[in-house]
């Protein structure tokens, strides 16, 4: 066994022997293991060391997630819901200090939770799941509106169309990769130019007021749930990105990856289409478990929520090329392009659907 990953687990307050420790799951951001205990009793384990460039702050992540899982932890209890930790991530404190995360001597950040069994993850997404995990993100919504901390900003200006516009407009400017000149790119900025000052409006509407931020997951792509063998939501995980934003995070991300024909990097753009189907049906569920908190101002937007995030997804990945590929892994030279290109598309493809869209909705709130 690797004995540095044993040295690590063996920091934390974890009952049982260790048997095996493997890599899990394909994420990009933070790397994944899972540690298998001897013991067919005791519960299995994740490791995971966290990313601290993405993350600057790993003392706030781990308060966010601490303050988020004791909240709904209680929640639950006080509904009397008997299997809690399946439920809700656990994370173990460490022997030395109790802190939910340790830094080793070579800066890296690492932290431990209970591994969920018999648990299913999925890349796709079918019409029963979409309506299933619209009702999950929406209940997730709710049992956090009372939480009774304020969580911190994990990555400052996260989800903020304005920030994000503002970073392309540095890159364009200053070039670092020598991309700008490209054609390609080009016509790219001019269709985000001519939607920016709409794709803004959520800033507008918070200066304003009318638009107020809730604890959101920000981060409700397909693969960050884990489904029983029904297809009901076990548990939302990836509780990182956790913090205050407008609701059109949770709605518009899922939406993004969930309802695209194809993955966000598919390079063949004609087959880049907007699935109403799933639309309708994670709407619907949504809407079920969110609609008696939801203020008018946040339903009317739904619709500009779906725009958003390919929108905002387009420009990111096109910011990270012309910066020359240092923030998302690209398996080739143009993957970044590829990703915002499909982001376009898939944009274009939701404008269409506009007025579908808000008479589908009207119809679920029964306006
Ligand atoms: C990143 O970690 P992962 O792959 O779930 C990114 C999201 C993007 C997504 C695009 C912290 O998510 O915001 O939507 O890539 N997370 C961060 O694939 O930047
Ligand atoms: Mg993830």
């Amino acid at each position: 066994m690797n004995t540095k990953l044993t040295n690590i687990v063996e920091q934390f307050a974890f009952e049982g022997t260790i048997c095996e420790i493997k890599p899990l799951g394909k994420g990009l951001i933070n790397d994944t293991y899972k540690v298998k205990a001897c013991e067919t009793d005791r519960p299995d384990y994740v490791l995971q060391r966290i990313n601290h460039h993405v993350f600057p702050d790993i003392g706030m992540v781990m308060h966010n997630i601490d303050a988020v899982t004791s909240h709904i932890r209680n929640t639950l209890a006080a509904k009397e819901t008997l299997d809690i930790d399946r439920r809700v991530l656990r994370f173990l404190p460490t022997k030395n200090d109790g802190n939910l995360y340790t830094m080793l001597n070579d800066g890296t950040y690492w932290r431990m939770m209970v591994f969920i069994d018999n648990a299913i993850t999925k890349q796709n997404i079918d019409i029963g799941n979409s309506r299933e995990a619209g009702r999950a993100i929406g209940n997730f919504q709710k049992m956090l509106a009372d939480i009774p901390v304020y969580l911190g900003e994990t990555i400052k200006d996260f989800h903020n169309m304005e920030f994000r516009l503002e970073q392309l407009c540095d890159v364009v400017k200053q070039d670092p990769a020598g991309r700008v000149k490209e054609e390609r790119v080009q016509k790219m900025l001019a269709e985000i130019g001519t939607r920016a000052e709409e794709m803004c409006k959520a800033e507008r509407l918070g200066r304003e007021g009318i638009l107020p931020k809730r604890v959101c997951h920000c981060d409700t792509k397909v693969n960050n749930m884990l489904f029983d063998k029904e297809g009901k939501v076990i548990c939302i995980i990836d509780l990182d990105t956790v913090m205050h934003n407008f609701i059109f995070s949770d709605y518009g991300d899922f939406l993004r990856t969930a309802a695209n024909t194809v993955a966000e990097d598919c390079p063949e753009m004609e087959k880049v289409q907007f699935r109403m189907d799933i639309f309708k049906a994670f709407t619907e569920g949504y809407l079920m478990s969110a609609q008696d908190f939801l203020l008018p101002i946040e339903t009317d937007n739904l619709p500009y929520a779906t725009a958003l995030f390919p929108y905002m997804q387009c420009v990111r990945f096109l910011w990270d090329y012309l910066n020359g590929d240092k923030y998302w892994k690209c398996k080739y030279p143009d993957h970044n392009f590829v990703r915002a290109n499909n982001q376009l598309h898939l944009l274009l493809s939701i404008e269409k659907h506009y007025p579908e869209m808000r008479n589908f909705i009207d119809s679920v709130l029964n306006v």
